[in-house]
């Protein structure tokens, strides 16, 4: 709450009411608010180094899932719940959250991992990952609470993105719709089938994050069908577009700030690096999915807990 009301009165102070008040209260109110800002980030960087280690041992427990995917989507799904989002944990089915689907299903990994730390369900249940009868299956599943639709096919989490922003629309209510794609998901005609509608019925309560990690399954994205570019491809389909630092919880952070503004649907182009985090992974497709096993999971959680990669 604190930090909401530094921000409140940060933005009133710089819309043109400094006058009124003498500077060097506006400074100290400044300077806290800068304080108090690099606290949170503090906070949020620390959650992200946990959130890497659940997907390092999850995957390692279970011998299979999508590390590299996960590790690169950390800060911007940091960013979300423990941010940005409304939600609560402790009524998944809100009416009035915000929903984010997860298009590229694969990196339940990193969702899983997200949503046990923000409360949804405990901890000790990541143990059970892709084990037999568990519900923390290998792609994303709504039997999870938080999850909001079954994905794992890929190119289908826009459409049904925009359904939600149309529907909450029709409905008079203020919630916003995310979706986070994969780059190399949105080599899928049916995703700018998906852009292209979403302009046209001027879904400005729709955010599309393109986690773009320059890596799909088999290879680097530009090799296998070249994305770009990119920036102009989603401006040409009639979104407002901002490009960021996927790593950056700064640069996200006031990335989704500025979509509460949108007057059109929204895109977040986050460069970011496929298995960020741990030297080994970094850029490498072998682990898009490939478990770690026990010598590099160790490796991997030593590089994260002496700070050395991220
Ligand atoms: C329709 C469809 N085709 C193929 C696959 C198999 N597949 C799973 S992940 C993946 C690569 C996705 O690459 P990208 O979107 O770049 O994911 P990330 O790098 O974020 O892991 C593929 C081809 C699938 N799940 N669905
Ligand atoms: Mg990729």
């Amino acid at each position: 709450m604190a930090h909401k009301i530094y921000l409140f009165t940060f933005y009133a102070l710089s819309e043109g009411n400094r006058s009124q008040i003498c500077e060097s209260s506006y400074l100290f109110l400044k300077g806290d608010f800068v304080a108090e800002q690099a606290n949170i980030i503090e906070g949020l960087k620390a959650k992200a180094v946990e959130i890497r280690k659940h997907i390092l041992t999850m995957t390692n427990a279970a011998g299979s899932g999508h590390p590299g995917g996960s590790l690169s989507a950390v800060e911007i799904l940091v960013a979300l719940y423990f941010s940005k989002l409304h939600h609560n944990p402790s009524q998944p089915q809100w009416e009035d959250r915000d929903r984010l689907i997860i298009s590229k299903g694969h990196v339940s990994p990193v969702v899983y991992a997200v949503l046990a730390e923000a409360g949804y369900f405990p901890k000790e249940e990541l143990t059970t990952f892709r084990k037999l009868g568990t519900r923390l299956q290998g792609h994303v599943h709504r039997k999870v609470p938080g999850v909001e639709l079954n994905t794992g096919s890929l190119g289908q989490g826009l459409s049904v993105a925009n359904g939600m922003a149309i529907a909450a629309r029709l409905k008079a209510k203020k919630h916003k719709v995310y979706c986070l794609l994969g780059d190399g998901e949105i080599q899928e005609g049916s995703v700018w089938e998906a852009a292209m509608s979403a302009a046209h019925y001027k879904l400005n309560n729709v955010c599309a994050i393109v986690d773009y990690n320059k890596v799909q399954e088999n290879g680097p994205v530009k090799e296998i069908m070249n994305l770009e570019p990119l920036v102009e491809k989603w401006k040409s389909f009639g979104w407002d577009v901002v490009e960021v630092d996927g790593h950056n919880l700064e640069e996200l952070m006031h990335a989704f700030d500025q979509f509460s503004s949108a007057t059109k649907p929204y895109a977040v182009i986050a460069h970011t690096v496929k298995g960020k985090g741990v030297s080994f992974m970094e850029g490498a497709c072998k682990w898009h999915g490939k478990a770690p096993n026990k010598d590099e999971m160790n490796a991997a959680l030593k590089e994260l807990l002496e700070g050395k990669v991220v």
